[in-house]
């Protein structure tokens, strides 16, 4: 029987478990990447571990996220990073390179390989070939200590590309599609692979916006084969070298198969609040806009840039609206510069941002109150944008372009006369942001630059016989990361101040919940379906751990959230009966009676007690084997030192 691009990545990398969908499943992972959100608490984590050089074939630590620099924690933070990287055999790359997926893309990924992040976004790689995974801090700092990062073998889903984009339909468009058919749930626990006669059509840096936003299906990972058109790719990076070809067997056996004619697709928008929620621009119709960004990690290759350039080339954006462009990388922002587009974009009226993720994540760029912000992110979460009342469209750069300029939404396809973007034959290649690691001689000089910004994270410990714990919250379907952990210009700074983040937990959701927690002592949350989609950040974990949440229990959960709050020690656990979830309040005193037995035992049912209600009800405890060993010691850190 003939193989997946993914079957036959993960076979190549397979060091424990057995290829069974479903089944808990190790593969050693090539390279790293992390970002300094993120980055700082997997460095901890990393230190805490012992492991004096990374095992990684390549791991690279990437500022650019908390660029803002409103205070000193930032650059204590890049500075922390940079010491712990050169000290332990990782490349650093200084703000201002840009940001890690479009980096990462450009001057380190290689089709075949795997690849770990601690960030969602992580996929992008798939745009080359790579199989790359979004996951945990202690994930990576795991896979950079040597250990295997575990998953559950997928599904696998194929989207059959066929036709060719029409003038002015971009890639996001692609993605915005198999968004509206499979929705922010429909990739949970599967990969999805591209192919099809399409896929000639699409560049590298196109595959790569379509990997990118993967991560908003829930999908484990997204994947394109790679083709003669990846290999230019590599080549005009001055990478040809690091060419593999990487294609599914023709009698492949995908678990599910979606067709998409690219010749018929049109310019589509995901409305506020969801990455799903999508129509075609033309069907939302000229709404008034007040904002646009053009970046992200979704939108910001030099394609891209160039594309939104010959649009704005000697107009004006609309007096109405805020333009604002931040490139993907160095290597595209200089290119801009090269080519006169930069000008043409400064005259146009943009606002040039620096090339980091930026508004995407809140640090500046809030829209007007009520503002209506097209945006060429992959988030449209509400709040998100730092305004809790902006109204956020996701957009490819064509219609964020022509919308800049008429001041409403627009179709980029009313635009008339299309010139292609060629892809350059050679990239600008300079890695003077890139520090290479000290030598294994010299790596014992190097000091490692604390801040007091830095504390210690959250210790756990053992898992107890029972417990007993307060419902200290009851959220609906698709909650995110962002409710959970929110992020933004005056929380992001704390990520490596875990006792300073608490404060903020879950505020959207509960004004109180931090308080009621600490008055609580133990505390469990009921969520509805898909609970914690979005980002990786642990910290939507670390921090529940540090208030005193034992369990969560909902429908279901996305893939990411999940394995964290397992890494972390905290039970999540899925109603055997969905009705049930109508049945518990907060404030219900809920036992778990036993509940270490229970794992211990390998039991996949469990029965918790609502003392209040003086009801029970069912859950799942749906583990691998070294789930239940991680629970039952308290999280990963502690099973990997018992293990060591
Ligand atoms: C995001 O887009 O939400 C982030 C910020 O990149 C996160 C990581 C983080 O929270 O630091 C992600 O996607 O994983
Ligand atoms: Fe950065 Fe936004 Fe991409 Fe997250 S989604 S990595 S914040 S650009």
């Amino acid at each position: 029987m003939g193989k997946t691009i993914a079957e036959k990545i993960i076979e190549a990398h397979l060091i424990c478990g057995e290829m069974k969908k479903g089944e808990d499943i190790g593969i050693r992972i090539d390279q790293t990447l992390t970002q300094d959100a993120t980055g700082t608490m997997a460095y901890l984590e990393f230190e805490a571990m012992g492991v004096p050089r990374v095992k990684t074939e390549k791991s690279v630590a990437y500022i650019d996220h908390n660029t803002l620099q409103t205070g000193f924690e930032n650059m204590d933070d890049h500075r922390f990073i940079g010491s712990v990287a050169k000290k332990h055999g990782i490349y650093f790359s200084r703000p201002g390179n840009g940001i890690c997926h479009q980096v990462h893309l450009e001057r380190f990924g290689i089709p075949g390989k795997t690849l770990i992040g601690s960030d969602s976004h992580t996929p992008t790689g798939g745009g080359i070939g790579m199989l790359a995974f979004g996951a945990g801090g202690l994930d990576v700092a795991v896979a950079m200590g040597g250990g295997e990062y575990h998953i559950t073998m997928p599904k696998m889903t194929r989207i059959n590309l066929s036709g060719k984009l029409s003038p002015y339909v971009s890639a996001k468009d692609v993605i915005l599609e198999v968004l509206r058919i499979m929705s922010v749930k429909g990739g949970v626990g599967k990969i999805v692979e591209y192919g099809g006669e399409g896929v000639k059509t699409l560049s590298v840096p196109e595959r790569a916006t379509i990997t990118n936003m993967g991560a908003e299906l829930g999908a484990s990972t997204s994947v394109f084969p790679a083709d003669e058109i990846t290999k230019e790719f590599l080549k005009a990076q001055g990478r040809e070298g690091d060419f593999t070809p990487v294609f599914a067997d023709e009698d492949a056996v995908y678990d599910e198969v979606i067709d998409i004619d690219l010749s018929a697709l049109k310019p589509a928008a995901a409305m506020p609040h969801m990455p799903d929620n999508v129509k075609s621009v033309e069907e939302i119709g000229q709404i008034k806009v007040d904002q646009v960004l053009i970046g992200s990690c979704t939108n910001s290759s030099l394609r891209d840039l160039l594309r939104v350039a010959s649009i704005l080339k000697g107009k004006t954006v609309h007096p109405d609206v805020s333009v604002g462009i931040a490139p993907g990388s160095k290597q595209v922002f200089t290119m801009l510069a090269e080519c006169g587009a930069l000008a043409d974009l400064i005259s146009a009226g943009c606002r040039i941002l620096e090339c980091a993720c930026g508004p995407c994540i809140g640090m500046g760029q809030s829209p007007n109150s009520k503002g209506i912000s097209l945006r060429t992110f992959n988030r449209n979460f509400e709040g998100r944008s730092g305004t809790a009342d902006g109204q956020i469209y996701l957009v490819s750069p064509e219609t964020a372009a022509a919308s800049a300029l008429s001041g409403v939404l627009t179709d980029p396809t009313t635009l008339g006369d299309y010139k292609e973007i060629e892809m350059p034959e050679k990239f600008l290649i300079c890695d003077n942001l890139i520090v290479p690691p000290a030598s294994e001689q010299e790596a014992d000089k190097v000091e490692i630059l604390r801040g007091p910004n830095i504390k210690p994270f959250p210790v756990t410990t053992a898992l107890p016989e029972s417990i007993s714990a307060k419902t200290v919250l009851k959220v609906e379907d698709n909650i995110t990361t962002d409710h959970i952990m929110p992020a933004g210009a005056k929380i992001l700074p704390y990520r490596s101040n875990i006792p300073h983040l608490s404060q903020f937990c879950f505020k959207q959701c509960d004004e109180n919940f931090a308080e009621n927690c600490k008055k609580a002592g133990s505390g469990v949350i009921i969520g509805g379906a898909n609970y914690g989609q979005g980002s990786s950040r642990e910290h939507a974990a670390l921090v529940p751990l540090y208030l005193g949440i034992k369990a969560v229990i909902t429908k279901s959960f996305a893939r990411i959230h999940v394995a964290n709050l397992i890494n972390a020690g905290i039970i999540p656990m899925t109603f055997v009966n969905e009705a049930d979830y109508d049945g518990v309040c907060k404030d219900d005193e809920l036992s778990f009676e036993g509940i270490a037995a229970a794992i211990k035992n390998g039991d996949t049912r469990f029965s918790v007690k609502n003392v209040t209600k003086g009801t029970e009800f069912e859950v799942n405890l749906d583990f691998a084997q070294r789930q239940r060993d991680m629970l039952l010691a308290g999280g990963l850190l502690n099973y990997t030192k018992e293990n060591a």
